[in-house]
C-alpha cells in the first residue's frame, strides 16, 4: 500500500510546488511592449491631462490607462516635427546626430543606423513596426513591418511591407489595429517577447473623421483658450512671421471641408469625400470675417480633430481588450505617446514646430503591469531621446555610449534617479518651410525657458525670448528685452552652450 502511494504523493507535491513558481515565472520573464503612438496628438485633448477639454470625455480608454499606469507632464521632444521626431525615437539621438532635422527629402533617413529595434531583436525580442513612420525607404530591425507611404491617407490606406505596396479599404485608424491585433493573434512567434510599434496617421491634418463620428459632438461649444486672439506682442519676428494662423492659413476646403477643395484628386485619395457634402451645402453662402470667422474655423477644426481621437482612443480600447482576454496584460507594457504636441487655438495657431510649450510638449503614458504605481503622476524633465534607451533597459539589452537619452525604468518604478536632468535642448531646423517657423533653439528648465532664433528673416539674424513658466505659462509674455543684462539670462545661456556640448552640438 504504502508504495503505491508513495509516487502519487510526490506528484501531488510536485503539482503544488510547479503552481506556486508558476506565477514568479512569469515575472521573470522579459515583459512584451507594446508602443500606441500618434501624430500630432495633443495632450490638452487627453481627459487624464485635465484642461479646458476634460468635460467633452475624449479619451476614456487612455484616461483608463492613465489611472492604472504612470501619466508624464513634463514629457518633451528635441524636434518638433513629425519625421525628425521618428528619427530621434529610433535612434536615441537627436537630428544633428542622427541627419533627420527636417521632413524634407534634403535629409533622408538613414536606415542602416543603428537603431533600437535592431538591437532588441539581437536580444532575443520579435519586433513588428505597423501604421505611420513618415521615413521614406524600407524599415531594418523588423520581423514584421508594413507602414503607411509617407503621410498616408485617412481612407483605404495604400500600405508598405517586404511583400511590396498593398492598398486596404476602410477607415485608417481601425486598419491598423486590426493588422496589429492580427499580428498579435496569428503572425507572432508565441515563444517569445515582442515589440509592438502601432503608430497612426491620426489625427495629422487634414483631419478626416470616420463617416460613423462625423455627427459627434456637433451640438457642442468647444470652449476656447484664452490666447485664441494673441496679438504676439512682445514676442519676436519669428511669432509674427509664422503661417500657421487658424485664422489666415487654415484653408476652407481641403482642412475644413466647408467649400469645395481646390485639388478634387488630392482631396479624394486623402478621403476627403462625398462625408463632407451637407457640411459644404450649409457653408455654401459662408459671409463671416474677422473674429467672427476665426470663432467659426476653431469650432470646426476640433470637432473635426476630436473625432479623429475618438477613432484613436476607441481602437486603444480595442487593444486593451484583447490583451485582457489573451492574458497578455499580465506581462505585456503599454505605452501611448505621440510624436510632439499640437496648438489647439493657443496663439490663434494649429501645428507645431516652435519651442512653446504647446508643440515643445507631447503625452506619454505607460501601462507596466507590478511595476508602475497605478494612477501615478511623474513631473521629471523627460525628452523622446529617453524611449529608445528605456526599451532596450525594459529588454535587458545592452544600451550604446552614443544614444543621448536616460532610460526611465527607474522612473517607472517610482524612483528617479539623484542626477536626473534639469534642463532641456531644443532645436527646429526646417526653415524655409510649411508654416514659416524660423529655425531656433533653446533651453529649458522647469521655470524658465531661453530661446534663441536664428538665420534667414529673423531680425539681425538672431532674436531671443524669455520666459517665466510659473508666472506667464501660456508664454504670452517675452521677457529677454526687460531682462537681457539679468543674471539670470546669462546663467541661462551658459546652460545653453553647456547642454549643446553635451549633446555634442558643438
Ligand atoms: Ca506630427
Amino acid at each position: 500500500m504504502r508504495t503505491k502511494l508513495f509516487p502519487l504523493l510526490f506528484l501531488l507535491l510536485a503539482i503544488s510546488s510547479y503552481a506556486q513558481e508558476k506565477p514568479d515565472r512569469l515575472s521573470e520573464s522579459k515583459p512584451n511592449i507594446i508602443w500606441i503612438f500618434t501624430d500630432d496628438h495633443s495632450y490638452q485633448t487627453i481627459g487624464a491631462y485635465g484642461g479646458r477639454l476634460q468635460d467633452l470625455n475624449p479619451t476614456p480608454n487612455l484616461d483608463k490607462l492613465a489611472s492604472e499606469g504612470m501619466i508624464f507632464n513634463k514629457c518633451y521632444v528635441e524636434n518638433s516635427i513629425c519625421a525628425p521626431s521618428r528619427a530621434a525615437l529610433l535612434t536615441g539621438k537627436m537630428s544633428h546626430l542622427n541627419g533627420k532635422f527636417t521632413n524634407t527629402k534634403k535629409h533622408p533617413f538613414n536606415h542602416d543606423q543603428q537603431q533600437f529595434q535592431k538591437i532588441l531583436r539581437k536580444n532575443g525580442y520579435q519586433t513588428a513596426m505597423i501604421g505611420k513612420i513618415h521615413l521614406d525607404g524600407n524599415m531594418q530591425g523588423f520581423d514584421y513591418w508594413e507602414v503607411l507611404l509617407g503621410q498616408g491617407s485617412y481612407v483605404n490606406p495604400v500600405l508598405l511591407s517586404d511583400n511590396g505596396k498593398n492598398q486596404y479599404e476602410g477607415y485608417t485608424t481601425d486598419i491598423i489595429t486590426d493588422k496589429s491585433l492580427d499580428w498579435l493573434e496569428n503572425k507572432r512567434d508565441k515563444d517569445k517577447p515582442f515589440m509592438m510599434m502601432l503608430h497612426h496617421k491620426a489625427p495629422h491634418r487634414a483631419w478626416v473623421p470616420k463617416r460613423e463620428h462625423l455627427s459627434l459632438y456637433e451640438d457642442i461649444e468647444v470652449p476656447e483658450p484664452d490666447n485664441l486672439f494673441d496679438d504676439y506682442k512682445t514676442r519676436t519676428s519669428a511669432a509674427h512671421g509664422q503661417t500657421m494662423s487658424i485664422l489666415k492659413d487654415m484653408n476652407l476646403n481641403r482642412d475644413l471641408k466647408m467649400t469645395p477643395a481646390e485639388n478634387e484628386y488630392w482631396a479624394k485619395t486623402k478621403g476627403i469625400d462625398d462625408r463632407f457634402d451637407a457640411r459644404r451645402e450649409k457653408y455654401k453662402d459662408l459671409d463671416l470675417e474677422g473674429d467672427e470667422l476665426l470663432k467659426l474655423k476653431y469650432q470646426i477644426y476640433m470637432k473635426d480633430y476630436l473625432r479623429c481621437i475618438y477613432s484613436v482612443d476607441e481602437n486603444i480600447g480595442r487593444v486593451l481588450a484583447y490583451l485582457k482576454e489573451s492574458g497578455l496584460d499580465k506581462n505585456t507594457i503599454v505605452m501611448y505617446s505621440s510624436d510632439q504636441g499640437f496648438y489647439m487655438g493657443e496663439h490663434g495657431w494649429f501645428d507645431k514646430r516652435f519651442m512653446y510649450e504647446e508643440s515643445f510638449r507631447t503625452p506619454l503614458i505607460v501601462k507596466w503591469p507590478g511595476q508602475t504605481k497605478a494612477g501615478s503622476v511623474n513631473s521629471d524633465l523627460v525628452q523622446n531621446i529617453d524611449f529608445a534607451e528605456t526599451f532596450l533597459d525594459i529588454a535587458d539589452a545592452p544600451i550604446p555610449e552614443d544614444m543621448q537619452g536616460k532610460s526611465l525604468v527607474p522612473i517607472l518604478k517610482g524612483k528617479t534617479p539623484k542626477d536626473w536632468r534639469e534642463n532641456l535642448y531644443y532645436h527646429y531646423y526646417e526653415y524655409p518651410g510649411a508654416h514659416s517657423v524660423r529655425q531656433h533653439e533653446g533651453i529649458a528648465n522647469k521655470r524658465y525657458k531661453l530661446i534663441r532664433f536664428y538665420g534667414k528673416d529673423v531680425k539681425n539674424e538672431e532674436e531671443w525670448e524669455f520666459y517665466d513658466l510659473k508666472k506667464d505659462p501660456s508664454e504670452m509674455n517675452n521677457l529677454y528685452p526687460k531682462l537681457k543684462n539679468s543674471s539670470k539670462i546669462s546663467e541661462m545661456k551658459r546652460e545653453l552652450l553647456k547642454l549643446k556640448k553635451h549633446y555634442k552640438v558643438i
